[in-house]
């Protein structure tokens, strides 16, 4: 059928549209059949893209653990697994991963199409029996009861090869769909019958945060690594502080998509005088493709005097809301 701009589908048919160009409408169903899907590595990047996260995800984690080289990685990491925090900064290639647009356009199928970025690390693991209990990535420990939506989202680019015996991510399929936690008993049980995903290096899986998943213990020697990239959607507080850190050089260098998932167009927190929206704010639906750099159309989030009272802005707040009845947006319409 025709996929038209229909507004009460918000920005779901431009997304709709784009996922269909780079051919995933079958990872799409996947990701809504059974709660998780693999994009294979060449509709990823090229060689060239994949030969550099490994050169990259390589030399960071050498360089966090003061080892000369992968060797000595894979010694330090026998019986240990660990996560490298907070990678975005360390390579400008991290911002593309972070934007790669057959992840993030599933990713937004996810959690939405203006969803940031909660985190970005290198997850590294070495043989051993070092493995993640089954879990899920929810987490609103005070809601035990999942909403309908997603709340987060992952991708896991593989740096190396993933089977059961590299100790490689593994999912209760179908999972997505019982909208809660596992119990310890039922964490225990799919230790042993979670399905062992297998893929080559370079693709990257997608799950939202109500699949439940874990991984195997890696038997075999060497290291098992991938980056792994959450966003949330945009009333979360982030696990990493992106908004917090990004630059007006890192905003300028990368297309839009990067300010909005950096988060620091968002008016809240105020003090005690009401923000509004900041003049420059992307709009509406970004494209996946959009390669162009912002430049100096964007910025980072000013400094705010969260103690003073703008009398001058006040005023403005007053003669907005002075009409009979205080607005709100159109939930049906528009943007979303
Ligand atoms: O690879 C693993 O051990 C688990 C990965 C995981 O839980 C995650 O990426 O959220």
């Amino acid at each position: 059928m025709q996929i038209e701009d229909w507004p009460s589908a918000k920005t779901r048919p431009a997304l709709y549209r784009e996922l269909k160009q780079l051919d995933l409408i079958e990872n799409l169903a996947e990701l809504e059949a059974f709660g998780f899907t693999v994009i294979p590595p060449d509709k990823v990047g090229d060689a060239d893209f994949h030969a550099r996260v490994l050169a990259t995800a390589h030399r960071v984690a050498c360089e966090r653990k003061d080892c000369a080289d992968s060797n000595a990685l894979a010694k330090s990491f026998r019986e240990g697994q660990e996560l490298l925090r907070f990678v975005l900064w360390d390579d400008p290639l991290f911002e593309r991963l972070v934007l790669n647009p057959a992840a993030l356009g599933l990713v937004q199928w996810l959690v939405g199409t203006d969803c940031v970025l909660s985190l970005a690390n290198i997850w590294v693991k070495g043989q051993g029996k070092a493995r993640t209990a089954i879990h899920a990535d929810w987490a609103q420990f005070d809601m035990p009861t999942m909403a309908v939506e997603t709340y987060g989202a992952n991708f896991n680019y593989l740096v190396t090869d993933y089977a059961k015996e590299e100790g490689g991510l593994c999912f209760v399929p179908g999972s997505h769909l019982w909208r809660r936690w596992p119990s310890s008993e039922e964490s225990e049980y799919w230790a042993e019958h979670a399905h062992p995903v297998e893929a080559e290096a370079g693709s990257m899986i997608i799950w939202g945060d109500h699949t439940w998943h874990g991984s195997y213990a890696k038997t075999t020697p060497g290291l098992r690594m991938m980056v792994l990239g959450m966003y949330n959607r945009q009333h979360m507080q982030t696990q990493e502080a992106y908004r917090e850190t990004a630059t007006n050089e890192a905003l300028a260098r990368n297309p839009l998509r990067f300010t909005r998932l950096m988060n620091v167009y968002n008016a809240m927190p105020w003090g005690k005088t009401q923000g509004g929206p900041r003049p420059g704010a992307p709009q509406g639906y970004l494209s996946l493709f959009d390669t162009t750099p912002a430049g100096e159309a964007v910025s980072v989030r000013p400094d705010t005097d969260y103690h003073n009272y703008d009398k001058a802005a006040g005023e403005a707040v007053k003669a907005g809301m002075s009409s009979a009845a205080i607005s709100f947006p159109d939930m049906y319409k528009g943007k979303g």
